[in-house]
């Protein structure tokens, strides 16, 4: 492990592994040439990277088993390069980020929060709390129609709204109108819900120009990757009123969120919290876990990523 995790993985992995924590080295250099040799899987989460600079230090690597639907802390081609296998944790958070994204949609036009404060502060015997934006009549967009993205659609449904999605190839088998280009959709929609996968593919394609063709209505929900929006450009755009109000749960240098974010009030912002619940957690957990005893039981990864299929060269 390079980083403390959940309780429960360190726990499932105890009794089958021999487990070595870079995390707990004194010094870190001297770990690596010590044990590294030795190490043939990672468990890891998004706060630890794995690059080649580490991948070169653990020349018997076989596996990466990353806690998270996302892995972009992760040289997934590189390690496929190396015949190294990526697992991930996708289906098992599915249903909960799409809950929690739409929930931040919510909290966002409607200014749930803020009206909690503003009733907590004692404004409210003094007047009403001021009058909201709106969900109704919306066309949201989606951009990034994978798993999570058609969980959040399929739930969005219910709400009323048109829903329209951008992602690199249409999908026949949805119903909703797909837009070939980001800016497109976004003249299109009134809402921006970003679920791209994070990555040098995504980084900062939701930029000014794409802030500017939503307009001064619009909201922007990210449960993706901070990366995913230019976070500049986001600031901006809020304080010039360019946009209406964003609803965050990513930032690009997490755990640091910009005070200039923190200072606007028509944002609603989140410590990355999406697939936080007890019940998902574990269940992410035991995917971790269940990857590596599958694979070192020579019955091959459970969930291997695009990059590394499985058995190698198949899929992707
Ligand atoms: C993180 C996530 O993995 O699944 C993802 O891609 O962003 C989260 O579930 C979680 O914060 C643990 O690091």
């Amino acid at each position: 492990m390079l980083k403390p995790m959940l309780a429960s993985v360190a726990e499932a992995l105890a009794p089958a592994f021999a487990v070595h924590r870079l995390d707990a080295a004194p010094d870190r250099d001297a770990f690596l040439t010590e044990v590294g040799p030795r190490i043939r899987g990672l468990a890891v989460n998004a706060q630890a990277r794995v690059d080649d600079a580490l991948m070169d230090r653990l020349p018997n690597l076989e596996i990466v088993a990353n806690f998270g639907v996302g892995y972009d802390t992760i040289d997934a081609a590189e390690a496929g390069r190396r015949g190294i296998v990526v697992t991930n944790t996708p289906d098992v958070l599915t249903d909960e980020v799409a809950d929690l994204a739409v929930g931040l949609l919510l909290a966002t036009v409607r200014q749930i929060p803020q009206a909690d404060r503003y009733l907590r502060a004692g404004r409210w015997p003094r007047q009403p709390f001021p009058l909201t934006a709106s969900l109704r009549g919306r066309r949201v967009g989606i951009l990034g129609l994978g798993r999570i993205g058609r969980a959040i659609a399929r739930r969005l449904e219910g709400f009323g709204v048109a829903i329209a999605y951008h992602g690199r190839r249409p999908q026949p088998e949805v119903a909703y109108e797909y837009h070939p280009t980001l800016v497109g959709m976004a003249q299109a929609v009134h809402v921006l819900m970003v679920v791209a996968p994070g990555g040098p593919g995504t980084e900062g394609m939701v930029d000014a120009a794409v802030l500017e063709a939503l307009g001064p209505e619009a909201i922007l929900v990210n449960v993706a990757r901070g990366s995913v929006v230019d976070e500049a450009a986001l600031i901006a755009a809020l304080e010039a009123g360019a946009i209406h109000g964003a609803g965050l749960d990513v930032f690009a240098a997490e755990p640091h969120v910009p005070e200039r974010l923190r200072a606007l009030d028509r944002v609603v912002l989140l410590p990355h919290v999406g697939s936080g619940t007890h019940d998902t957690r574990a269940a992410m957990g035991g995917l971790v876990v269940d990857n590596l005893v599958s694979w070192f039981s020579g019955r091959g990864p459970l969930t291997p990523v695009a990059e590394t299929p499985w058995p190698a060269g198949v899929g992707a």
